[in-house]
């Protein structure tokens, strides 16, 4: 791998979460679209990976060594072009083209943007894939790891079920699975929906070594990581207690957040919020 990142200290880490946050309703207003509630939730475990954990960077993104980061719950896109442009994999400026005609910056990863791992946002493919890619790597004697990133709301899906039996099977200690339990999805709480507590009790019948962490906290999310594999030979989850809308007061746990879009008087509301958290961070 060319470069390893250089590890920022946590006051910069907290900085850089509310700096996204910004950026991420500047272009979801910019595109006058995106999932507002859940980018939001889900940023501090995107700040984490890509700088902290994930043995990725824009020069050697084909590098057959790096580490894979795969979106599962890809409608949470804007987290993630804010953060790989600050990584560097695209010019910024390349955001304001959001969602507009001929783009390739649309509402949901696509490989044709530098950095993206995989096409997602149909629910429930990315654990699959990041199953099918762990093996690979331990078939091929390779060390790199795969991450990758559900909804609450997306466990349901019947191939997350199947994925983590066969993640079991082959002993998948390079794979872990975060899930950004913010406890809402698209038209209400997962629990209504359609429940699936106990989570951890779940996946550790199914065979995984589980932690559970505050989703907003660097510091716990980091250590988790770090201590991969939580047990040798076992796949490793990570249920992050995360809060949709997360940073902006009127837009925590709000179903109705999950894709709004603020008008012009919410919009400076939140950036006042965020650069008033900015100043205190
Ligand atoms: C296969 C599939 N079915 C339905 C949808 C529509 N959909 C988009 S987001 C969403 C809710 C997802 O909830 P969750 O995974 O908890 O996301 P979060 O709350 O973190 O945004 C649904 C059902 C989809 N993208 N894919």
């Amino acid at each position: 791998m060319a470069d390893k990142f250089k590890v920022m200290n946590e006051r910069a880490l907290v900085q850089k979460s509310i700096e996204y946050r910004k950026k991420i309703l500047k272009y979801i207003v910019g595109a006058n679209a995106g999932h507002t509630g859940g980018s939001l939730s889900c940023v501090d475990i995107l700040n984490v990976l890509y700088n902290q954990v994930l043995n990725v960077s824009p020069d050697a993104f084909v590098s057959p060594n790096r580490d894979r980061y795969i979106q599962s719950k890809g409608h949470c896109v804007e987290a993630l072009f804010v953060v790989l442009a600050d990584r560097g994999f695209f010019p910024e400026a390349d955001l304001d083209t959001m969602c507009k005609y001929q783009s390739h910056y649309i509402g949901h990863p696509t490989r044709k943007v530098n950095g993206v791992e995989q096409n997602t946002g149909a629910l429930g493919h990315g654990l699959p894939i990041a199953v099918g890619t762990a093996l690979a790597a331990k078939m091929d004697n390779k060390d790199y790891r795969v991450f990758t990133l559900l909804g609450d709301g997306e466990l349901p899906e019947g191939s997350n079920w199947e994925a983590a039996l066969t993640a079991s099977h082959y002993k998948l200690d390079n794979l872990c699975a975060i899930v950004d339990k913010n406890t809402l999805q698209i038209t209400g709480p997962t629990s209504d929906v359609c429940n699936t507590d106990p989570l951890d009790e779940k996946f550790e019948s199914f065979g995984w070594a589980v932690k559970t962490v505050n989703g907003h906290d660097l510091n716990e999310l980091s250590a988790a990581f770090e201590s991969m594999p939580f047990t040798k030979g076992k796949p490793n989850l990570v249920i992050a207690n995360t809060v949709k809308g997360k940073g902006i007061s009127f837009m925590e746990n709000q179903v109705k957040w999950h894709h709004g879009v603020p008008n012009k008087e919410q919009y400076n509301e939140a950036i006042t919020e965020l650069d008033h958290a900015l100043a205190s961070a």
